[in-house]
């Protein structure tokens, strides 16, 4: 008699997470659907190209963005909720850190609260979170989008990063936002030396995976792709969106290490790179 096999845990599926930017200034894809009807042209073709989430923004975290006032980005972000919901029933994400736009967003038909501050803009960020009953993103930032890039330090940047997500997700559990509904994210890019400190927190994502909160990975078109990939063409030849094959393969080292959803730009090409790893990755589980 043959000893069973046994058997290895079934694979997940990794979420895409399509990037609406409703900002005239975002780092890739600024001002291009910055307008209500391209915004929602383009949150359909996101359906369309296989997304399982849209995360909509209407404020940039880039470096030397603008501020965009309350009012203003509720203006840019509730509508467009609005009318994805009428026509879909795709969950949405909104990608901001005012508990005000939180709370239009919801009221608009957003079921997810992605906060790059991890509820720590506001005061009543964790109280906000808690009464809107959505789940929520907790991302880790060091510092202040505007200055976040100056030098940022760590000594063990995935211990520090995952200490951080820990203390933020018992913080928002304390404040009454229920266990299921949390997110964890490393924060690519925030706060990041483009090499130094992002190309370990992928290698070490496993260990915020361990954490035992979903994981959401945004790395598309960063900076640190350029930072591999740059060759010795000039800057301005060197677009966000020429960064494709870079995010792909962060994409897939997130699958490898266990996230729930991966953060991106282009959808239809990173669904495609997810089915093929799948499919490799249990092929070789059965073989
Ligand atoms: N990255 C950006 C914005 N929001 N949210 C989460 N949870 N994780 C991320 O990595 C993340 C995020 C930056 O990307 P983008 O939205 O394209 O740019 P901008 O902030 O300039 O609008």
């Amino acid at each position: 008699m043959t000893a069973s096999k046994p058997q290895p845990a079934a694979l997940q599926a990794v979420r895409v997470m399509g990037v609406v930017n409703v900002t005239p200034d975002s780092f890739s894809d600024g001002g291009r659907f910055a307008g209500f009807d391209a915004a929602l042209a383009h949150a359909r073709r996101l359906i369309a190209d296989g997304a399982d989430i849209l995360d909509i923004g209407g404020e940039s975290t880039r470096p030397g963005a603008d501020p965009v006032g309350e009012a203003e980005e509720i203006a840019r972000v509730a509508p467009l909720i609005a009318a994805i919901r009428a026509e879909s029933a795709i969950p949405i994400s909104i990608d901001t850190m005012k508990p005000a736009v939180a709370r239009a967003a919801v009221s608009a038909g957003a079921t997810l609260w992605n906060d790059v501050t991890a509820l720590r803009f506001a005061a009543d960020s964790l109280a906000v979170a808690a009464e809107l009953g959505c789940e929520v993103v907790l991302m880790h930032m060091q510092g202040e989008p505007g200055t976040m890039q100056v030098q940022p330090h760590y000594d063990d940047v995935v211990a520090e990063v995952a200490d951080f997500l820990a203390a933020r997700a018992k913080a928002a559990l304390a404040a009454g936002v229920a266990r299921e509904r949390l997110w964890l994210d490393p924060g690519i890019g925030f706060g990041k030396h483009m090499t130094r400190h992002n190309l370990p927190l992928i290698a070490g994502l496993d260990r915020i995976v361990a954490l035992g909160f979903p994981v959401l990975l945004g790395a598309s078109r960063k900076r640190f792709i350029e930072a591999l990939d740059g060759g010795d063409r000039p800057a301005d030849q060197r677009p966000p969106n020429d960064r494709l094959g870079g995010s792909i393969a962060a994409a897939l080292a997130g699958a490898a290490a266990g996230v729930a959803a991966v953060r991106v730009h282009d959808v239809r090409e990173t669904v495609q790179a997810l089915k093929v790893w799948t499919a490799v990755a249990q092929a070789g589980r059965a073989g």
